[in-house]
């Protein structure tokens, strides 16, 4: 079938496509460098293990290992996908060349050590999101911004704020505005004999790190909560609970970050992002797939993933409100494959949500035709999406399905193979 057959069927329902496609065109999804190295970056020993929790499982070829291989893996992404893309950088990625001094730890990072990530955005047309690195390090005691060690925490405090300066240059450079999201990994393995003083040295610490001066307009701070990590199984200092209530305490400062990999197995994102936007005028997510556990592997287009989109686009998230970013990384497959996978099913859900009659779909609700309502939502699974999704792919310069696998493999053979 093609788009004009389908766009007849979608009218007659009463979906607009070329709405859809518009609206989905403006859509932005933040991009997460991480997918590319197994989340090492750039600012240490690339073999030292990840700690805070987190855990990249395989070990297929062509991992980049300096800024020019991950850079140059971005772009094979950005080519691939259609639509507005967005990078999302972590303080991990600092590059650091002799121009710019060489290297610093975290709590000396500076602007300068992105230059190359702006200069790299600037010619994409992209904005930049990011995040101050709190894992992974030798300062983690393995607690960081909750420590009872006062020098560890000043450590890390003067990170946040460093990466709130690197956050305001990154969103003045890129005419932005730039996500900067907190999570730390910070937890224990086993029950813990005082939960109330880690959170509450959290709370002080992240107010410390707020307190560097920014335009809230252009720099956004963002809490992440999380349920549980390897190794911390008992208890995370950054729980719901914990992220939520800090973000409503300084909500003009902050805005509280769900990633769906971090909630009990029954609870799910999507029916929490509705709840969050009845107060808080923005929210962030990060969208991955947990199996089991937070896994952390590729999006899907699931129904989760569906359900979440859904609950996006009807609560008006796509002016603005949802803040979406990719959060998963699988060293199992071609890296690149699985980036581009979860970026084009993100947008998939996204699209697919857009070509429904939510109006109508609402009002069956308010009227209490819950039978109409069942039978218009199962039929509109069998609409002709795919074509839809065609012909966005075609409008915005990417490859339609079936046709980038072949890219995949051809720089796969080309470039990735040859990183030995
Ligand atoms: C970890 C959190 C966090 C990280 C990234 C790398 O469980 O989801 O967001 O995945 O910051
Ligand atoms: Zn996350």
């Amino acid at each position: 079938m093609s788009y004009n057959e389908a766009k007849e069927k979608y009218s007659k329902i009463g979906v607009d496509t070329e709405k859809a496609l518009e609206q989905l065109a403006k859509a932005q999804i933040s991009l997460h460098c991480w997918q590319g190295d197994d989340v090492r970056g750039f600012d240490s020993d690339p073999d030292k293990p990840l700690t805070g929790g987190i855990q990249t499982t395989g070990n297929y070829p062509g991992r980049a290992r300096t800024p020019e291989e991950l850079m140059a893996d971005i772009d094979e992404v950005l080519k691939l996908i259609p639509g507005k893309a967005k990078l999302n950088l972590h303080a991990s990625y600092a590059i650091f060349d002799k121009e710019n001094g060489g290297y610093v730890d975290r709590d000396k990072l500076e602007p300068k050590h992105f230059k190359r990530w702006v200069d790299f955005c600037k010619e994409r047309g992209i904005g930049c999101d990011f995040n101050p690195t709190f894992f992974s390090h030798e300062k983690c005691d393995p607690l960081t911004l909750s420590s009872p060690n006062a020098e560890t925490r000043k450590f890390w405090i003067e990170h946040g704020k460093a990466c709130i300066r690197i956050s305001s240059y990154l969103a003045k450079e890129l005419g932005e505005p730039c996500i900067m999201n907190i999570w730390t990994g910070d937890g224990y393995k086993d029950i813990p004999a005082d939960r109330k003083g880690p959170r509450e040295r959290y709370r002080d610490s992240i107010e410390q790190i707020l307190s560097e001066s920014f335009d809230f307009k252009e720099v956004k701070p963002c809490v992440e909560s999380k349920v549980f990590g390897i190794g911390v199984e008992s208890y995370t200092v950054g729980s719901a609970e914990f992220a939520l209530s800090f973000a409503a305490a300084h909500s003009d400062k902050c805005i509280p970050l769900m990633d769906n990999g971090h909630y009990h197995p029954t609870e799910v994102v999507s029916d929490k992002i509705p709840a969050l936007l009845a107060f808080f005028p923005e929210i962030a997510l990060h969208i991955t797939r947990p199996v089991r556990w937070d896994s952390d592997h590729v999006v899907l287009l699931d129904d989760e993933t569906k359900e979440i989109a859904k609950e996006i686009v009807n609560c008006g998230g796509l002016n603005g409100s949802v803040h979406m970013a990719l959060d998963y990384f699988d060293a199992s497959i071609n890296r690149i494959g699985a980036w581009v996978t979860g970026y084009r099913n993100v947008q998939k859900a996204l699209l697919y949500a857009l070509l429904s009659p939510n109006d109508e779909f609402k009002a069956l609700q308010d009227e209490g035709n819950f039978t109409k309502l069942m039978i218009a939502r199962e039929e509109l699974k069998t609409m002709p999406f795919g074509d839809v999704w065609a012909e966005f792919c075609t409008r915005n310069n990417a490859p339609v399905d079936g046709e980038w696998y072949k890219e995949i493999k051809r720089y796969e053979d080309d470039v990735l193979s040859k990183r030995a």
